[in-house]
Formats: structure tokens, C-alpha cells, sequence
């Protein structure tokens, strides 16, 4: 009873934590500090004397106390044996009360389950010997003398009459023995309850089954050898050897084992390099051959037709059988050397597979499984911005499970360099998620964390982590040398005994095993890797690396028909226009939903926002469902969204494209968290599993996709050239000169323009609203899975200039090139360009009277449609002068990327009309951006 008062609520802390504000604050670990009791004695005398001498808070805490004991002492929950300093019935005539040593007590409980991983013996290699003089119980005031003394023991186990020797035992079993455990930053008291209840009922070391043993050592036992056999049959070739934390592939195995009794039939993993090849072979059941295979000097990548990668970076998908019958999927993410980049393109797969197995409300059917480096763990942003995905309403998948092979390196760098935490799992606690340590040696307590793990995952659905502390008995590759700058952590390694035999020595004396038992599945495994082997290396002959061949998909630049009859589009309007009955909706929202309407209806210009919200109606309509996710992108960043609507008294959110029809597909609209990188990751995972969707992410500004350049180099550019794996996403990034500074004005064009190679992406900036609406269109429809980026308006969402008509969303499709619409085939110039500087180059025509140029749009600018820009050159036979104009700095926008390609179809140079070179993509000052924008458009008309 006093142990929930004092442990389990928001009193929760020990008596010395309740000391009032006017104490010296705690430093880390100082439970039970002597000056603190000596305070709270003196206090509690004061207060027996005279209660209103002491201050009110000391008053108000005392109260609580004695209300407590005297509830204590009613059920008899204190009870003195021998000793004489505390009588059973009541305090002793000198000296402290016992009631206050019963507090010491809970004190003592709150202190291990608080600290009691500082004391756990988590190194295998035992070289930092743990010391937490925190934790002595001279500390809480308790003594030699007070060992045999029966206290209540609270909440301990199952709680009872014990001595302190007794509760000590206890508590230091399980908290301070192989498994360290951090659980008491967890805010849900029925979550710290339930994971301590589980911990000390079976002190953190429940007996295994036989069966279960002899598991872990067939896993361990294959782990082992496979990194032997690679390390003695292909010297000093890089597979980032497991050796040190091959404990993984035992808790792996038992992970998988545990997933059909907990009902979950997928698991997705993410992994960087360490031990991938263990894990792909001994876990994922690839080949010893397949993978033997491609050590050949000669072995080109099956499956990828473009550019491939190495080894330890392609993904895989398996099936596996447990013992006992039944199969669970496995699929491990590719994962580029960027570490930890994998993890949001993990979380975002994982619910793809929820969506696709219909398991999107309770998410236990497929369980986020990421295998993280200590030294990446702590020191990758990435990390955090994943973790505050995990419960949000468009990215949560239900809890991941979280492994760290923790081998206390990162490459050189110890963690003393590399972490201002004592753990490299404090990351974890922004979320409050329980944290497991356990030492790498002891395979067995691994195993069952891996279930405890699974159980709490399937129960609360949240992150859980655990913690493998390990070493690394290579370098951090095989061509690297460990003792240059850690001579002395590799002398402890090379003589320290591997994992199996710590493990086959405890087996035999508890009589599980012989050792004949383990030296057969030994001889067994080697047999079975040499016959492997003698297989890849015949295989590998008729290798015959070739040049290789660049991807093609020509099929992006097929017409495609995406316009939509007038009927369907009216239809969707007019829902699209409805509030629910008795919303309250706000003024200028209702009157934009009514305009939305009479544009639909004919009677006004479409704008932006119009056109997208029909392409997202039409599409649900059809059935192809939408997300779109990214930072306010529900009213949207510049207010011209609206996708929901609130009611002005309730805040009740109404979402109208969910309303188009009953068997239309879902529409889902999310403001993201505030992170590039992770939100980007997440929508790109998601696309890769959930195919059929138009899949948007919008960044707030184009400019912020910088945050996000890794997921854009590593995954969106390049996956399907190194992997094989396509995506359909859409980025939609705000992007255009208006005067506003450096920031906000450019998306970076070039960069993504730079990527550009093999069809890898699709590049556009549309300047009217019915091509935006074919675009989004066509993406969905067109049976082709490739990224695409948009450069989307700002200024241009409310520009009289920027309207489509209803036969433009009614006609046609999407236009790669718009040609000028005015009279032009006499032109002498030709002004091509891409973007909001059409207009001012079409004003300034018209303002000017110029009839002799001809403006070109190139609304897509990869893949560049050349035979469209054959047929404008044709069109165009009397030109002089070809101009490329953009609003982007000289050494930014299109131009390097257009000029060669330009010259290539008209044989001609063109000549360039813009900005100079600049550091910063644009100028500070309006009054600047003014006089250079009316510059650069004179130029087009006179260079
Ligand atoms: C973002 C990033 N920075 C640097 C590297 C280079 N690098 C590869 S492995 C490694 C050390 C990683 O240490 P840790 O996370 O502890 O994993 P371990 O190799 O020890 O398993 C480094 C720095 C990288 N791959 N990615
Ligand atoms: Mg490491």
C-alpha cells in the first residue's frame, strides 16, 4: 500500500524527493543522500513536537505519511522481528521510528528500480566495472544490523512480509544482474506496473525450456561459424562482421518464434551494415550459396537491371516457417550507407502492410523491427524525428521494436566521443519508451527481453528497446585495423571467449547438453557451408560481367488521357461544396467551397486550389485512393487548400473529400510533425509497399527540403537504379521568386535536375492550374510507379493570371510543353523557360506590343519531351534567336541542366537571360528583387 502511495503516483518519488523546494536539488543518482534524511528526520520531529512549527509543505507531507502508516500498521504491514530498533506495535522510545526505516524501504525499492542498472553487469568484457555507491544501503539510512529485519516489501514480486536481505535479493536479481532496465521515466503507471510486475516476478531470468536453449545455441552456433567460414574463405573482404553481437541472431530467431502466438504475421526490418549478412542468411533464410556467390570477384546483381549495390545494403522479402507451423513474412528495407536513414522508410512500410493486411485499427498483425549501431543510435537526428512519428495519427504503426547492437564503437570513435548520455538508448526516453540492456553474453536473458518485448509492443503499442551490449571482435570492417587506435580494448577481445562457449559451459553443468552435442551441429553446419560454397563457386564460372545498361522507361513521355467528363466533375463539385447539417463553418472557408463550385459550374476561372481538389475528388471518386502529408497541409501552408474545415464553436473537423461518394477510395490529409527528413522517409516507405495511391508529401517551403536531401540522394533518386524498387510519390514543393528573401524563394531546382538520369524521376513546375490537375492524374493512373517532384505556386495560388477553364479539365491531358497560344509561327524570337516567369514575360509582350517572340513553357523538365520540342522548332522556322530566361540565380534554376539539351534539338546556342551567379538563392530586399526581376524579363526580349 505504501508502495503505490510512494512509487506508483505522482508522490511516487522517494521520502527524500518529496523534501520541499527550499533543499539543495538532487544531482543524478544521489537517492537516499544522508544530508536529505538527516532534513526530513529533523523535520518530522519538529512536526511531531509542533506541527505548525514546520513550513506547510513539510506539514501537509507529514499528514499524508502517518495517514499512511497508521492504514500500515491497521493491516499489520510493519512488522519487527528481533530487532530491538523497531517493536511491532509501535515506534521505539529513542531513536528513529521504525515506520520512517519502512520508508527507507520503499525508498530502497524506488532506488533499484530506478538506478539498479547502474549496478547490472552488462559488459562482456567487464573492462568499466560498474560502481553505483547510490545504491548502498548505508545510503537510505539501513544498516548490517536491519538485514533480517521483516519489512513490507510493497509491490516487490507480489509483495509480503520480507526481510531486507531477502527484498535486496530480489531487487538486485532483477535489476542489477545481466539485465539493466530503465522504466521508471515511463509516465503510464499501468505500463511501469505491468513491465515491473513481468521483470521481478521472474527476477529478469525465467528458466528457458530446454527446447528453447538448445534453439539459441543452434542460432548462436550458426551465427558464429558463417562469420568464421566468410572471414577464413574470403580474406579481408568487407561483410561487417556480427562477431562479438552474435547473441542478435538468437533474439531475432526467438522474435519470430514468438510472432504467431502474439498474432502477428509480418515483420519489417530495417538494419544498417553490421551483421546484415548473418542476419540476411541465418534469419532471413537466403542462401549460403546465393550469398557465397556474390563474393565472386565476377558477380554481377541478378535481380537490378541499373546500377546495384553492394551486398550489405539490397533489401529482401522471405517467408518463415516457425516450430510451430505456422509462416510469418519478413521483408528487410534496403538501406543506403547513411545510417539510420532506413528508419522512417521502415515505419512508413510497416503501415503500408497494415493498410494492405486491413490492419489499421489495433496494428498487431505487422510489427516495425529496426536494428540500430550504438554510435549512429545516439548520434543520427534522424533517430529522434523517427521516434515522434510513433504516435501520430498519420504515422503511427503501433510500436516498434527497437535493437541496438550496442559493440561500444563506432568505427574508431569510443563512446566517450561519441555521446554526452550515459546510455546511447537515451533517445529513446523522449518517448518514454522502456529500455532493456542486457549483456551480450548471455543469449538466453536476450531471448526472453525479445518476447517481454513483443508481448509489451502487442499490448501498448509503443517502442520498446533493447539494448544488446556486445563488442566487436574485428575492425569495423575486415580491412581494418583495430589495434591502431584501441590496443588495449583488442587484447581484452582477442582473449576473450566467444558467446557459445560461455554458453555451451553453463548448458552442460546445468546438464541441458553435452558438449558431443554441440560439436555435431558444428561439424554438421560447416559440411553444409563447404557444400555451399563448392556450389557458388562453380555458379560464379558463368558470370559474365557486362557493360552495364542504362534504365529506360520511355513510356513516361505516352500521352495519357486524364481529363474527366464534365458530369463527373460537376457531380464531385457540387458535394465537395456541402458542409454536414449544422456546421458551423467559417465565413471565408464557406464562401471559398460556394466559388469552388460556380468554378466547377463554368461561371468562374479555376484556380490552383479548385483544380487540386478536383484531382483529389475525381481520383477518390475513381477509386485511387489519396495521402497527403506534410506540414499544415491541411488548410495548407498558404490557405488555399481547405482540405478541412472546423466548426467555429466545436472545432469539429469536417474533411469533404471523404464525403465524394460512398464506395469511393479514402482520402487521407495529415499536418506532419515538424521534420523533413523522417515525414519524407515515412511517405517514401509507404509507397513502396502500398502501390496503388497517389501518395503526396508537401514541404512547407521547397527550400526546407535541404532537411531531407539524404531520403532524396539515397532512396527517391536512386532506389530503383540500386535496388530494383520503385516509387510513385509525389513531393510537392513551393517554389518561385516573389521578393522574399533567400529563404522561402527557391526549391533548388538544380539539384533534383542533377539527379536526373535513367528515367530515374519526373521533374515539372506547372504554370496552370488544369496541368496540375492532369499531373496528379495522370501520376495516379498511369499503371508506372516513379517519383515525382512538383514545383508548386505560391504568389501564382491567387494570380487572376494563373486560371484554367473547365474544358481544360475536361479535354486532354497533361502538357510536357505548352506552345505560345498566341499567333506566333512568324516568330524571330523564341523565349523558352519554365515556372511563374512566364507571366511576367507574357505581360511584359503584351505590355510592349512585341509581336515578333514566342514564349515556350517546358512544364516538365525530365524527361524532357523532345519530340514535342521538335515540333515547336518546326513550327518555328523564321527564329533568330533563342532565349533560355529564368527568375533563378545563373548558376541555379534549369539553365545548366536545359542549355546542352536545348542546343542539342535546335543545333544552335541559346543564349541565357536571368540573374547572376549568387551565394544565396535570392536578394534580401524587395525593392532589389523588383529591378532584377523586370531586368532579367527586358533581357529575354533584347539579348
Ligand atoms: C550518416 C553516416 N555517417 C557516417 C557514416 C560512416 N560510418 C559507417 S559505419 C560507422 C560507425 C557506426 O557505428 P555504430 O553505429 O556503432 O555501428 P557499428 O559499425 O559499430 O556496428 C560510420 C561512422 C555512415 N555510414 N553514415
Ligand atoms: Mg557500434
Amino acid at each position: 500500500m505504501h508502495d503505490s502511495l510512494l512509487n506508483d503516483s505522482a508522490s511516487s518519488l522517494p521520502l527524500e524527493h518529496l523534501i520541499p523546494s527550499n533543499d539543495q536539488p538532487h544531482a543524478r543518482g544521489q537517492i537516499g543522500q544522508p544530508d536529505h534524511t538527516a532534513l526530513l528526520e529533523e523535520q518530522y520531529e519538529q512536526w511531531k513536537v509542533d506541527p505548525a512549527s514546520v513550513d506547510s509543505t513539510w506539514r501537509s507531507f507529514f499528514e499524508g505519511f502517518e495517514l499512511g502508516c497508521q492504514i500500515s500498521a491497521k493491516t499489520s504491514l510493519v512488522r519487527n522481528a528481533a530487532n530491538s530498533e523497531g517493536p511491532s506495535t509501535g515506534e521505539k522510545s529513542s531513536g528513529l521510528p521504525y515506520r520512517l526505516k519502512q520508508a527507507r524501504i520503499y525508498n530502497v525499492l524506488f532506488a533499484y528500480r530506478m538506478l539498479g542498472h547502474q549496478l547490472a553487469d552488462l559488459d562482456p568484457l567487464g573492462i568499466e566495472k560498474p560502481s553505483t555507491p547510490e545504491l548502498d544501503i548505508s545510503n537510505f539510512k539501513l544498516g548490517e544490523e536491519d538485514m533480517d529485519t521483516i519489512f513490507d516489501s510493497g509491490t516487490l514480486a507480489g509483495g509480503g512480509d520480507r526481510t531486507l536481505r531477502e527484498i535486496l535479493s530480489i531487487l538486485r536479481e532483477t535489476y542489477c544482474e545481466n539485465v539493466g532496465v530503465e522504466y521508471m521515466h515511463i509516465q503510464d503507471f499501468g505500463m511501469r506496473r505491468w513491465l515491473r510486475n513481468r521483470m521481478e516476478n521472474c527476477r529478469n531470468n525465467p528458466p528457458l525450456s530446454q527446447d528453447k536453449k538448445k534453439r539459441v545455441l543452434t542460432r548462436l552456433l550458426s551465427a558464429e561459424q558463417f562469420e568464421r567460414f566468410l572471414h577464413t574463405r574470403y580474406v579481408g573482404q568487407k561483410r561487417f562482421s556480427l562477431e562479438g553481437g552474435e547473441s542478435l541472431i538468437p533474439v531475432l530467431d526467438a522474435l519470430i518464434e514468438k510472432c504467431p502466438e502474439m498474432g502477428v504475421s509480418q515483420i519489417i526490418l530495417g538494419m544498417a551494415h553490421r551483421g546484415r549478412l548473418n542476419v540476411l542468411v541465418n534469419i532471413l533464410g537466403k542462401s549460403y550459396q546465393d550469398l557465397f556467390s556474390e563474393f565472386a570477384d565476377n558477380y554481377i546483381p541478378k535481380t537490378v537491371q541499373g546500377d546495384g549495390d553492394v551486398k550489405y545494403h539490397v533489401g529482401y522479402e522471405a517467408k518463415r516457417t516457425t516450430s510451430s507451423g505456422h509462416e510469418v513474412g519478413l521483408s528487410l528495407a534496403p538501406n543506403p550507407s547513411h545510417l539510420e536513414a532506413v528508419n522512417p522508410i521502415v515505419e512508413g512500410k510497416a503501415r503500408a502492410w497494415q493498410r494492405l493486411l486491413n490492419d489499421t485499427v489495433e496494428r498487431r498483425k505487422v510489427v516495425p523491427v529496426l536494428i540500430h549501431g550504438d554510435a549512429a543510435f545516439i548520434g543520427q537526428g534522424i533517430v529522434a524525428e523517427t521516434f515522434n512519428l510513433s504516435q501520430l495519427e498519420g504515422y503511427k504503426t503501433g510500436g516498434t521494436i527497437h535493437l541496438v547492437v550496442n559493440n561500444q564503437i563506432g568505427f574508431t570513435t569510443t563512446p566517450k566521443d561519441s555521446r554526452s548520455s550515459i546510455y546511447c538508448t537515451a533517445i529513446a526516453k523522449m518517448i518514454g519508451a522502456p529500455i532493456f540492456h542486457v549483456n551480450g553474453d548471455d543469449p538466453a536473458t536476450a531471448v526472453y527481453l525479445i518476447e517481454l518485448a513483443l508481448e509489451f509492443r502487442q499490448k501498448y503499442q509503443r517502442d520498446i528497446v533493447i539494448d544488446i551490449v556486445c563488442y566487436r571482435r574485428q575492425g569495423h570492417n575486415e580491412g581494418d585495423e583495430p589495434n591502431f587506435t584501441l590496443p588495449t580494448l583488442y587484447s581484452a577481445i582477442e582473449a576473450h571467449p566467444l558467446i557459445s562457449q560461455t554458453y555451451i559451459k553453463q548448458m552442460i553443468k546445468s546438464g541441458v547438453m553435452l558438449q558431443v552435442e554441440a560439436d555435431t551441429y558444428k561439424k554438421e553446419f560447416e559440411e553444409q557451408l563447404n557444400h555451399a560454397l563448392i556450389h557458388a563457386k562453380t555458379a560464379a564460372k558463368d558470370f559474365k560481367p557486362a557493360i552495364r545498361k542504362p534504365l529506360a522507361t520511355p513510356e513516361l513521355l505516352n500521352p495519357i488521357f486524364t481529363a474527366v467528363s464534365q458530369e463527373e466533375l460537376l457531380k464531385i463539385a457540387e458535394v465537395l461544396a456541402k458542409e454536414p447539417e449544422n456546421f458551423n463553418t467559417n465565413a471565408k472557408v464557406k464562401k471559398l467551397l460556394q466559388t469552388r463550385l460556380a468554378m466547377a459550374q463554368g461561371k468562374e476561372p479555376i484556380d490552383w486550389g479548385c483544380a487540386e481538389t478536383l484531382a483529389f475528388g475525381t481520383l477518390v471518386y475513381e477509386k485511387v485512393p489519396v495521402r497527403l502529408s506534410g506540414q499544415d497541409s491541411r488548410r495548407g501552408t498558404f490557405s488555399h487548400r481547405h482540405s478541412a474545415i472546423y466548426d467555429l464553436n466545436t472545432r469539429e473537423r469536417y474533411i469533404p473529400l471523404k464525403h465524394v461518394s460512398p464506395e469511393q477510395a479514402s482520402f487521407c490529409v495529415y499536418n506532419s510533425p515538424l521534420s523533413e527528413a523522417a515525414v519524407l522517409g515515412f511517405d517514401f516507405g509507404y509507397s513502396l509497399d502500398f502501390r496503388d495511391i497517389l501518395i503526396i508529401w508537401e514541404a512547407q517551403f521547397g527550400d526546407f527540403i535541404n532537411g531531407a536531401q539524404t531520403v532524396i540522394d539515397q532512396y527517391i533518386t536512386s532506389s530503383e537504379s540500386k535496388w530494383g524498387v520503385t516509387s510513385n510519390i509525389v513531393l510537392l514543393l513551393p517554389h518561385g521568386y516573389h521578393g522574399q528573401g533567400p529563404e522561402h524563394s527557391s526549391a533548388r531546382l538544380e539539384r533534383f535536375l542533377q539527379a536526373c538520369a535513367e528515367d530515374n524521376i519526373q521533374v515539372a513546375n506547372c504554370t496552370t492550374p488544369a496541368n496540375y490537375f492532369h499531373i496528379l492524374r495522370r501520376q495516379a493512373l498511369r499503371p508506372l510507379h516513379k517519383p515525382l517532384i512538383v514545383f508548386t505556386p505560391k504568389g501564382l495560388l491567387r494570380d487572376k493570371r494563373c486560371v484554367s477553364t473547365v474544358e481544360d479539365l475536361t479535354q486532354g491531358g497533361f502538357q510536357e510543353i505548352i506552345p505560345d497560344a498566341k499567333k506566333t509561327s512568324g516568330a524571330e524570337r523564341l523565349i523558352l523557360c519554365q515556372g511563374k516567369v512566364f507571366y511576367d514575360l507574357d505581360d511584359h509582350r503584351t505590355a510592349q506590343n512585341i509581336e515578333n517572340t514566342a514564349i515556350i513553357r517546358i512544364e516538365q523538365m525530365y524527361p524532357l519531351h523532345e519530340a514535342n520540342l521538335l515540333e515547336i522548332k518546326a513550327a518555328h522556322p523564321q527564329v533568330k534567336r533563342l532565349v533560355w530566361c529564368q527568375e533563378e540565380s545563373h548558376n541555379m534554376g534549369a539553365w545548366f541542366f536545359m542549355e546542352p539539351r536545348l542546343r542539342a534539338i535546335w543545333g544552335q546556342e541559346f543564349v541565357y537571360a536571368g540573374r547572376d551567379a549568387s551565394a544565396s538563392p535570392a536578394t534580401g530586399a524587395l525593392a532589389i528583387h523588383n529591378l532584377e526581376q523586370k531586368d532579367l524579363v527586358e533581357q529575354a526580349f533584347q539579348i
